[in-house]
Order: structure tokens, then C-alpha cells, then sequence
């Protein structure tokens, strides 16, 4: 099972507000007894944070917010004593505009890392080059007086994309995986990976209907912008490297229908050992409508990955839940996605039922983009609240005020209250990963539904003959 602590959210060792690496260590043995196996920790690099985090400006450290590099080698040597793997998280589709790499393309025309982002010329004085969109609002193009050309930016401006035809960004992305692996890291989740690549073309994106989102931008479809072909090639390359390590690429992976995800564990199994079904997070609660999904998946060739929540979503507390039986169906979604065939990756918090607690007042909003969309995009600081350890002052997250205000739920929902009576969503969690680790038929047995019109669904065990990988 692998689990994601959101770093800022998750503990907070030198008491600032904001969590870090050392705050994941000190908690390591909670995840041990949990029954976590790795950790996909989500981008501690050096950033300006316009983005979290997921605006690096250097791929190979840690920003000082999080700790040290050697806080990263304490936190992955303690990790390996009790058996927990570090997982990464690559954001390969574009830099911060504060790292090296882009000053120098931005400088001049002429410098030598200009290729390595995406520059055209507009289409006239004060026009972009093409109708497209950032996904985070406003145009997808950002003008630069100095050089007089647009570099391109799928999300904020602050997070210009690199240029993946360029052969060098892509030996030098390649690069950066191997000094990871080098430090030990287990593998990586892939940021992004629809948005590598862009048509050359620059053709425009289509327009769906006359309506405007949350933005105020025309609601595109991303046609030119987004699952290109090329991605699969860029994904061979990042997986050869990675097979040099023994290491594995989890894949942020939203996809339309299971032959799209298909596609990412690649024709010869040469692309990601785990790309995630994301489109389980939006079914509904209906035992029909998963067996129906979960058969789709499970069918579908590769090693099923399986997520219900994310620090981009409403958590499945709040999505699943019908208001008044939050908890149970909490552990049904546990039941659910712990046994299935496959390895499911868990958000911090959902062991103990955290629920999202959006901010009320724009003014308390950091998300950019809900301070952008506000009131129809709240932005992601719901869903990224502290982790609640006890019922003491800012739920034993922080002695300082956190970054994040901790949501009143704090006082019944946490570890420290959940660890007792043995009908808490904590101890369901912990005993369903108890079995899932000692019982052969939940490690690699096979799958099949059963009782289909009462409703339920089991898990069989029979003997697969698949080589043992550390993932499964
Ligand atoms: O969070 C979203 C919108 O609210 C998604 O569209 C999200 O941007 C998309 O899934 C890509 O997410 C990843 O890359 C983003 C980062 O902001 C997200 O946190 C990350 O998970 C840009 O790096």
C-alpha cells in the first residue's frame, strides 16, 4: 500500500507551521503500524511555492521549508528499516521560472538553453500565438517584452513547460531520475505526464459550447495540448532509466476510459509499471457502478493502481459520504480498495476520515487558483488541511499556527481517539491492511465478482504465476 503524505500537511518537526521531511520520519512508525509499504512524498524541492511545490527550481535538493538533502537520506534510511520504500514526485512538464534553466532561455534568443522551454511569436502586437488555455485561468502564453516572443505555461505562468523535443532537456531530465535513484529513492510519481507535448503546429484548441469556466476563460478542449502521441516515447525513456534502478513509475494518469489507461503501462509493458485509475474518484457510491468499473480495470492487462483521493480533490469522505453515514461508507470505500487486485494509494488522512473543509472567505484562500476562480473554484486548501494526531491544539500538527487552518472534525477524528474503540475508521483501515499483508489471496490472487445481484463482491484466491515485484 502506498501512502501520501502531503508534506506541508503532514507533521511539523521544527514547529513553523508548515510540515517537513523530519516531521515524516518522526512519524514513520505510525505508518509501519499502519501497514504502509511506500511513500510517494509529493515535490519538497527547492520552489518559489507559487504551485505547492510543483514549481521546482531545483531538481536535485530539498527546499530548506522541508529540511536538508541529509534529512532526505535520514528520512529514507529510517523508511528502509522498517520496510517502507521512498517514492518522488517528478514534475516533468515544466520547471519554475525561477530555476536556472529557464533565466538562462529567457536572457536572450540566443542562449543556449532558449530550446529548452517552448518560444513562438505571436500572431500580431499583444497577441498570442494560439486560443490556448492555461488549465490554472487566463491564456496558456505568456509575453515576454524583453526577447519579444510568448513562452507557453499549461498551468501558471510561474510554471513555463519544458521543451520535451529537445533532446537535452530529456538527457537532462533522464539525469535527474538517476541522481535519485542513486540517493535511494524507490521510484517516481510522474506529474502531469498528458502534458509533455504540444503540437508543433500550434493549432487551435477547439472551443466546447459558449460557456466560460470558473476562470472566465471559454471552456476548450485540449485537442493540440494534451495526450500527444509523443508522450508514450518520453515515458519509454524516463522507464529505461528507471529499470536501470529496479525502480517504479506510478503515473498521474486522468483518463477518459480504461483503453486510454491501458495505453500507459505501454504496448510491451515498457511504460509505467503503475499508472493510476483516477476515474475511480469520480463514480458514485454504487456497488454496481464499481463492480462494472473495477472489472474494466481489472481486466485490462496491467497491475491496477487504484486512488479515491488526492491533495487535488475533494476527499472521498466527503465525496462518497451521504452526510449521515460518512464513517461507515468510509470503510466500505477501505474494504473496497485495500482487497481489489491491485495496489492502492492512499491520501494522508483517509485512514481517519478526514473531510474536506474548504476556506470560507477568499481572503483565507492560498491556492492561487482559488483565489483566481473565487466563488466558483475554492482552490485545493480543503483537501489540504493538517493531519489530525490527537484532540490537542492545532491537532498535534504544529505548536505554531499552520499554514492551514485545522478543521473543527479535528476533536473526534484523529489518531489519537481513533486508536481505541475498535469500530473507528482508523482500526478498520489498520486491520483490513493487517490481512491484506498476511493473506495470499489479497497479495496476488485473482479477482472475480460474485453474487453480482445481491450486490457484493468478493476476492478469490488463485495462484497467479506473475514474478514478484515489490509494488504489488
Ligand atoms: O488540480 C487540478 C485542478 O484543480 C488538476 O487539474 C491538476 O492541475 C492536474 O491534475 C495536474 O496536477 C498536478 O500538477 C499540477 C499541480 O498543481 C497538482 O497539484 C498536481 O497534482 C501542476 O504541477
Amino acid at each position: 500500500m502506498f501512502y501520501e503524505p502531503y508534506p506541508r500537511s503532514f507533521a511539523d518537526s521544527n514547529n513553523d507551521g508548515v510540515g517537513d521531511l523530519k516531521g515524516i520520519t518522526s512519524r514513520l512508525d505510525y505508518l509501519q503500524d499502519l501497514g504502509v509499504d511506500a511513500i510517494w512524498i509529493t515535490p519538497c524541492f527547492p520552489s518559489p511555492q507559487v504551485d505547492f511545490g510543483y514549481d521546482v527550481s531545483d531538481y536535485e535538493n530539498i527546499d530548506p521549508m522541508y529540511g536538508t538533502l541529509a534529512d532526505f537520506d535520514n528520512l529514507v534510511s529510517g523508511a528502509k528499516k522498517r520496510k517502507i520504500r521512498v517514492i518522488l514526485d517528478f514534475v516533468v512538464n515544466h520547471s519554475s521560472d525561477q530555476h536556472k534553466w529557464f533565466m538562462d532561455s529567457k536572457s536572450s534568443r540566443s542562449s543556449e538553453k532558449r530550446d529548452w522551454y517552448i518560444w513562438r511569436d505571436g500572431k500580431g502586437p499583444g497577441k498570442p500565438p494560439n486560443n490556448w488555455v492555461s488549465t490554472f485561468g487566463g491564456p496558456a502564453w505568456t509575453f515576454d517584452p524583453n526577447t519579444n516572443q510568448h513562452y507557453y505555461h499549461f498551468f501558471y505562468a510561474q510554471q513555463p513547460d519544458l521543451n520535451w523535443r529537445n533532446p537535452a532537456v530529456k538527457g537532462a531530465m533522464f539525469d535527474v531520475s538517476r541522481w535519485w535513484y542513486k540517493r535511494g529513492v524507490a521510484g517516481f510519481r510522474l506529474d502531469a505526464v498528458d502534458t509533455l507535448f504540444e503540437d508543433p503546429g500550434l493549432h487551435d484548441n477547439p472551443i466546447v459550447g459558449s460557456g466560460k469556466n470558473a476562470y472566465g476563460d471559454p471552456i476548450e478542449e485540449n485537442k493540440y495540448n494534451t495526450k500527444l502521441p509523443e508522450v508514450h516515447d518520453a515515458l519509454r525513456g524516463l522507464r529505461k532509466v528507471a529499470d536501470e534502478s529496479g525502480a517504479v513509475l506510478i503515473g498521474e494518469t486522468w483518463t477518459k476510459d480504461v483503453a486510454e489507461l491501458k495505453q500507459y503501462y505501454g504496448e510491451h509493458s515498457n511504460e509505467l509499471q503503475m499508472p493510476m485509475d483516477l476515474m475511480l474518484t469520480k463514480l458514485r457510491f454504487s456497488a454496481p457502478v464499481f463492480r462494472e468499473h473495477i472489472a474494466g480495470i481489472d481486466g485490462a492487462g496491467g497491475w491496477p493502481v487504484y486512488v479515491i483521493s488526492n491533495h487535488d480533490i475533494v476527499r472521498s469522505y466527503d465525496r462518497y459520504g451521504d452526510g449521515q453515514h460518512n464513517d461507515q461508507i468510509a470503510k466500505v470505500m477501505a474494504a473496497l480498495y485495500l482487497t481489489v487486485r491491485g495496489t492502492p494509494i492512499m491520501y494522508y488522512g483517509e485512514e481517519i476520515g478526514m473531510k474536506t473543509t474548504p476556506p470560507t472567505r477568499k481572503q483565507d484562500v492560498k491556492d492561487p487558483i482559488g483565489q483566481r476562480g473565487w466563488p466558483k473554484e475554492k482552490g485545493r486548501d480543503g483537501e489540504r488541511t493538517p493531519m489530525q494526531w490527537d484532540g490537542s491544539a492545532n491537532a498535534g500538527f504544529s505548536k505554531a499556527t499552520p499554514w492551514l487552518p485545522v478543521p473543527p472534525a479535528y476533536k473526534t477524528h484523529n489518531v489519537v481517539a481513533e486508536s481505541q474503540p475498535p469500530d473507528s475508521v482508523l482500526e478498520f483501515y489498520k486491520q483490513v491492511l493487517r490481512l491484506r499483508h498476511i493473506n495470499r489471496a489479497l497479495l496476488d490472487g485473482s479477482y472475480m465478482a460474485l453474487n453480482e445481484s445481491d450486490q457484493t463482491c468478493f476476492r478469490i484466491c488463485a495462484a497467479t504465476k506473475v514474478k514478484w515485484c515489490w509494488w504489488r
